[in-house]
This record gives structure tokens, sequence and C-alpha cells, in this order.
């Protein structure tokens, strides 16, 4: 199955049989200081760098989060999507828990970007999907309700499954809605991993759909996060995950690699002109 997202002028597709999509997760100010001051002050050359060095390490969509406390997200959003999208062409990820931001960000984003997120809770359903229609975009789902995000991995597939019907009712295809089934640290649960890639299995042989992972989150608060990072990104693939938002300048030759592997890269040559690029 394919999903379609375009920028303003090229066209890239999350595959569930292709190697795997890279999100660029660092236009994000979640803990980072010199971003969020940086974001405050409206000065933008720091962002625009972010833009272009994840582009140059491979990333194929860029993730576009501007949530500094205080912020007025309405009016940030969409001024930092033009600012990326006037610099680099690749689809946008646009990635906001408030609707009305994500709605102002979708009337400026070139081609079709790609929501995040939604999620099973009923407020989000009706504030976020109706907006993702009425542009054509496409929606990351996130598996997790009013309850929280339940710990068994058969509860987080019956979210997707709410997730793709509501989506279905008011006419988004299945191919537009990637299901995100939530990394949690393995930091604070040790089954946090295991849950996550019990329920991309589930998912992959259930619905047949992509799935979005947000990989860096399994190594929250401990040591050497890239190494984990790097583990999981490789079982995460195995498992049926065909999409991850991390950085691409730690990881994405892991994932050029694990492509190979899985035989997702004919003749390796996705891997030897990342690897030549890099040079
Ligand atoms: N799913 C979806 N969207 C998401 C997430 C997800 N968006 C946000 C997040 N999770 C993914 N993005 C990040 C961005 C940064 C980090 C982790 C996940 C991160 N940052 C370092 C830190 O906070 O310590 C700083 C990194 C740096 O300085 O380079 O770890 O799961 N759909």
């Amino acid at each position: 199955m394919k999903t379609i997202l375009k920028s303003e002028t090229k066209e890239i597709a999350i595959n569930t049989e292709g190697p795997v999509t890279i999100i660029g997760e660092k236009i994000n100010p979640t803990g980072r200081k010199k971003l969020s001051r940086l974001l405050k002050e409206r000065d933008f050359d720091y962002v625009r760098g972010l833009a272009d060095a994840q582009v140059a390490a491979g990333a194929d969509i860029l993730d576009v989060n501007v949530g500094v406390p205080g912020e007025d997200e309405v009016a940030l959003l969409p001024e930092v999507v033009k600012i990326v999208a006037a610099h680099v062409d690749v689809p946008l990820c646009l990635d906001s828990a408030n609707a009305e931001a994500l709605a102002a960000g979708l009337a400026v984003a070139p081609g079709k970007p790609l929501v995040n997120s939604v999620n099973g809770e009923e407020a989000s359903l009706k504030a976020v999907l109706p907006i993702v229609k009425d542009r054509g975009a496409a929606v990351i789902g996130l598996t997790m309700d009013d309850d929280g995000i339940p710990k068994d991995a058969e509860k987080r597939v019956a979210i997707a499954g709410k997730i793709l019907e509501r989506a279905a009712k008011i006419g988004i295809p299945e191919e537009d809605v990637v299901i995100d089934p939530l990394v949690l640290t393995v930091g604070a649960d040790n089954s946090a991993g295991i849950v996550t890639l019990k329920t991309v299995e589930l998912l992959r042989s259930e619905f047949g759909i992509n799935i979005n992972l947000g990989a860096s989150n399994v190594s929250f608060g401990l040591p050497d996060r890239h190494v984990i990072n790097q583990a999981f990104l490789a079982l995460a693939a195995y498992a049926g995950a065909s999409c991850v938002i991390s950085d691409p300048v730690k990881l994405a030759s892991t994932i050029r690699a694990t492509d190979l592997l899985l035989s997702r890269d004919s003749s390796g040559r996705a891997y030897l002109k990342h690897y030549r690029a890099m040079q």
C-alpha cells in the first residue's frame, strides 16, 4: 500500500513494500533550548539549517513542530511551514496537538502534506479528520484514546481500527492513514519496546497499512541513546514499520543498511547511493 505525499515539485510514497521512509525529527523544540529561543525570537536561520542538514542526510519528509510553551502555535506553525517549504523541496509533516494550528499550517503547505496527528480520542477525531479531508492531506493516527496509551497490543490495534473507520466514514481513504503504534521509553518500562513491535506486526497483518514509529522515543532517559535507537529501528523495520520519525543525520545509514538486509533495496543501490553521498 502506498501513501503518496507531495512537496512543491516532488512526490514521495510511504510504501509497505518499499524501503523505510525517513521523516526528519529535528525541527522540534521539545527539550531543545536553542531552537526554543530562536523560534521565540522569530529567527529562522537555524531552522533553515536543520532543514538542509536533514535533507542532505537522507530525510524524505521533514516533521515541523513548533510547540514552544507560551508561543502562539496558530501563528507560528504556518510561518515556519512557509520558511521550510521555501528552503527545501520535500513533503512536510505538520506536528501539533492543536487542530487550529494544523489547519493554519495546512493552508500554506505546498503539495500534499502529512498531518501529525489524530488519535482515538473523540475530541481529536472530530477536530482533526475534517481538516485532513478538506485539504486532501494524509494523516498519522496514534493508537491512544481517552484512557491513554493501552499497555497491550490488541487494544492499540482496536484503536487503530476505530481511527481507520472514522477516517473512511468522512471520505479519507485508508492509504492516507498511517498508523503510529507509539513508542515509549524502555528506560521506564522494559516491555515498552516489545509491546510496540507486537502492535506493528498485528497492524500489518490485520490492515496492511503503512506504519510510522517515532523511533527515538524508545531511548529517552538512557545513556548512549543512539545505539538503542539503531537496534530498535532494525527490529521495527523487520516487524513491518514502513516509516520512521528519527534523526537522519545519526540514523539514515542504519535505515539504509536495514533495508538492504530485508531485501527492500534491490542490488543495494540506495545503500551505496547513501554511502557515496555521505563521503
Ligand atoms: N510519533 C509521532 N510524532 C512524534 C513522535 C511520535 N513527534 C514527536 C516525537 N515523537 C518524535 N520527535 C522527536 C524529536 C526529538 C527527539 C525525540 C523525538 C529527541 N530529542 C533530543 C532530546 O530531547 O534529548 C534532542 C536531540 C538533539 O539535540 O538533537 O530525542 O512518537 N507521530
